[in-house]
């Protein structure tokens, strides 16, 4: 029987990052390449054979339009090899989410894909950089992956692209939950757990990867914030993201400028500044021309915002109509 074959693709972040001293609490993300970090993997027996591409080497918040569109195009690749079974991404976790779901909205799913990031660099006492990884080569290389669109592994757990946000800055266990899905699984090196059936009957991309990302800069929403501090955040913008307060909120005089502007065609989406914050649609959204971004964090919905806007789709009832069931 042939080993299962996985290919890694690295693009940076904590899990490639170094201290140079254990006890250190800075370091230097992006430092070891993924041939590197292979070799260091085939220590543990995983039966699984790996080809490793280095796509970046960066920091996650450096991650953006260019290297998305690279990572998209191997990973359209290698979906039609035989040669592959499954796909992981090395990546920052400072902005995994934003990428996990960019790729599944766009890509085609017919193999699993599985995002793994780190806390704590690769010579941190207690690094978590490998137990995820090893975690990640069990998600990404078992056939009841499949289904269940792009996944994230932090810890000993497995998230969907959608739900994944990032709450914590430190520690390992807790940086990351799912919401309002929790865990779709718990992974350990030896065990794969799902907590319920695959959601996905269609392996076809859902979206087109854009060819240009249009501008949706993100309002973030506070006591007192103007209507000519917003506006000039809009120069450029094709559509705008309010991270409101509570339930997506803003003040009244802010509402009014984005209303005007919304009724001149760009595009409004309604988010929360709250972690979990649910924003559903409010009454005054139609006349306003106001799409609420339901269970998606202000950073997931910029990124089906440019999606959808990159696609052609601009009338608010159709944009609502995505971000209801994303
Ligand atoms: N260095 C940050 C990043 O690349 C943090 C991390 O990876 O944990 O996102």
């Amino acid at each position: 029987m042939t080993n299962t074959r996985i290919l890694v693709l690295g693009t940076g972040g904590t899990i490639a990052g170094i201290a140079g001293d254990a006890m250190r609490h800075d370091y230097q993300p992006g430092q070891i390449g993924i041939d590197e970090w292979l070799e260091d993997a085939g220590r543990y027996t995983l039966d699984v054979d790996f080809v490793g591409r280095q796509i970046a080497n960066v920091g996650s918040e450096n991650m953006g339009p260019q290297i998305w569109k690279v990572l998209h195009e191997v990973i359209c690749e290698a979906m039609e090899d035989d040669a592959l079974d499954g796909i992981i991404v090395t990546h920052g976790t400072d902005t995994a989410e934003e990428t996990a779901f960019l790729l599944d909205l766009t890509l085609p799913l017919t193999k699993p894909v599985v995002l793994v990031g780190a806390m704590r660099p690769a010579d941190a006492v207690g690094s978590d950089g490998m137990r995820n990884f090893v975690n990640a080569v069990r998600v990404a290389s078992a056939e009841s992956s499949k289904g269940r669109g792009v996944l994230l592994v932090m810890g000993d757990r497995v998230l969907a692209a959608r739900d994944a946000r990032k709450v914590r800055t430190r520690g390992t266990d807790d940086a990351f939950r799912g919401f309002p899905r929790g865990s779709v699984a718990i992974v350990t090196p030896s065990a794969l757990e799902w907590f319920g059936n695959p959601w996905r009957d269609d392996p076809s991309p859902r979206f087109a990867f854009p060819s240009e990302f249009p501008e949706v800069p993100i309002l973030y929403a506070a006591g007192g914030i103007r209507p000519s501090m917003a506006g000039r955040l809009l120069e450029d913008a094709q559509g705008v993201v309010v991270a409101g307060v509570g339930e997506g909120n803003m003040p009244e005089a802010v509402r009014a400028m984005l209303a005007k502007r919304a009724a001149n065609g760009l595009l409004v989406i309604r988010a929360s500044r709250v972690d979990e914050g649910l924003v559903d649609r409010e009454p005054e959204d139609d006349a306003n021309r106001f799409v609420a971004s339901r269970a998606l964090n202000p950073q997931k919905s910029r990124i089906l915002a440019m999606v959808l806007l990159a696609n052609g789709v601009t009338d608010p009832a159709k944009v609502q109509a995505v971000f209801d069931r994303p």
